[in-house]
């Protein structure tokens, strides 16, 4: 479940692929960025505030005092080269960073004015070497765990043998990742009620690749067409870095960040809705979809939970058409809503509660 201000993402890739460079372009910092492999040792860490094209609008009508965004926390590691399972390049002990995130972001190359570490750019087979390396790590963490359930499973334990069936199933799911880029786990009733928190691992997590390239941009879908996957941004990332947003909106490219919000929003599954009255601070969330305003209650604070009586929601976007919060209002443009009602993708929620 992903709930409120954050949002973790990790970048994926092989060395010189870009990835410190979306990073940097993500989060304005200046992590290192030099022309030759394994420059990021250990890993940066960073914060992109989320886009988004209607907050401003909602915050005119509202009076609003201030704006709070939600963000997307973001991991740029060392690359991960052929062989790093075997301990080539810096190994795959980096990808420990990896498995505790929510999505994975695979960064992948075209660039003619870069050095590739195999000769040649090849952005099937870099894609292949990442679901390859990856697949491996996760392959080892569900044997370990595997093999510390055998013994409790021989002498009798119930839910270590329902473990151990789990995980074969899951390492048929890591296979068909590997293979196919795609993964999914069929559970039992059973088998999904068992806790798999120390199972967690890097193919089953939602995720989408950014093909970062300084090829014109006539020769994007091109390059694209070369690999299926559900979603693929492409970017030539070191040229936005040198632009602010606005530069770029002006030149009617829609920036990195604005791409990877939706990509974000849509691959995890996660809606953004909005708390505030006229005058205070507006604040927007993030959440599973299909979350209950009940449960967003808690989010927001155990106390507004407990004394919960009803809520006032309504879509911004009908909002936005009117010019101060009381004519949205006086239209009818909220609604009364009971505790079970499910959040819709960008509600403005007003919680009463005792
Ligand atoms: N022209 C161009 N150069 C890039 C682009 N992205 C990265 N580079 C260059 O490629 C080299 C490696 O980039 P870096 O971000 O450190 O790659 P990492 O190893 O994946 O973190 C650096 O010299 C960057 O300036 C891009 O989109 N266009
Ligand atoms: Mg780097």
């Amino acid at each position: 479940m992903i709930f409120g201000e954050r949002i973790r993402a990790g970048l994926v890739g092989i060395p010189s692929s870009g990835k410190t460079t979306i990073f940097n372009l993500l989060t304005k910092s200046s992590a290192e960025v030099a022309p030759y492999p394994f420059t990021t040792k250990d890993k940066n860490h960073g914060v992109m505030i989320m886009f988004d094209d209607i907050v401003e609008r909602i915050a005119k009508v509202m009076k609003s005092s201030e704006i709070k965004y939600p963000a997307l926390e973001i991991v740029d590691v060392a690359g991960l080269v052929r062989g790093a399972h075997k301990g080539e390049g810096l190994g795959n002990e980096f990808l420990s960073y990896i498995r505790p995130l929510d999505i994975v972001i695979y960064v992948l190359r075209y660039l003619k004015s870069v050095p590739h570490i195999e000769g040649a750019d090849d952005i099937k087979r870099d894609f292949e070497t990442l679901r390859y390396e990856i697949a491996m790590k996760d392959i080892e963490i569900l044997s370990r765990a595997e093999e510390k359930l055998k013994k409790p499973a021989i002498t009798g334990n119930k839910e270590a043998k329902v473990k151990i069936e789990i995980i074969q199933k899951m390492k048929k799911a890591v296979d068909d990742f590997f293979k196919y880029g795609k993964f999914s786990l069929d559970l039992t009733s059973e088998e999904s009620k068992v806790d798999l928190k120390d199972l967690e691992i890097i193919c089953s997590k939602p995720w989408f690749v950014i093909l970062n390239t300084d090829v014109a941009r006539d020769r994007w879908s091109e390059l694209v067409s070369g690999i299926s996957v559900p979603k693929v941004l492409v970017c030539d990332a070191q040229m936005e870095l040198e632009f602010e947003e606005s530069d770029l909106l002006q030149e009617g490219i829609v920036p990195l960040r604005h791409h990877i919000t939706d990509a974000v929003l849509s691959v995890a599954n996660v809606i953004v809705y909005y708390t505030g009255f006229e005058g205070k601070e507006l604040r927007s969330w993030i959440a599973q979809s299909g979350i209950s305003v009940y449960e967003a209650a808690g989010f927001i604070h155990s106390d507004i939970q407990k004394g919960f009586i009803s809520a006032d929601v309504a879509s911004a976007y009908e909002y936005i058409k009117y010019p101060s919060d009381s004519e949205a209002y006086k239209n009818g443009v909220f609604r009364t809503v009971g505790r079970d009602y499910k959040l819709n993708h960008r509600d403005i929620v007003r919680i009463k509660f005792k």
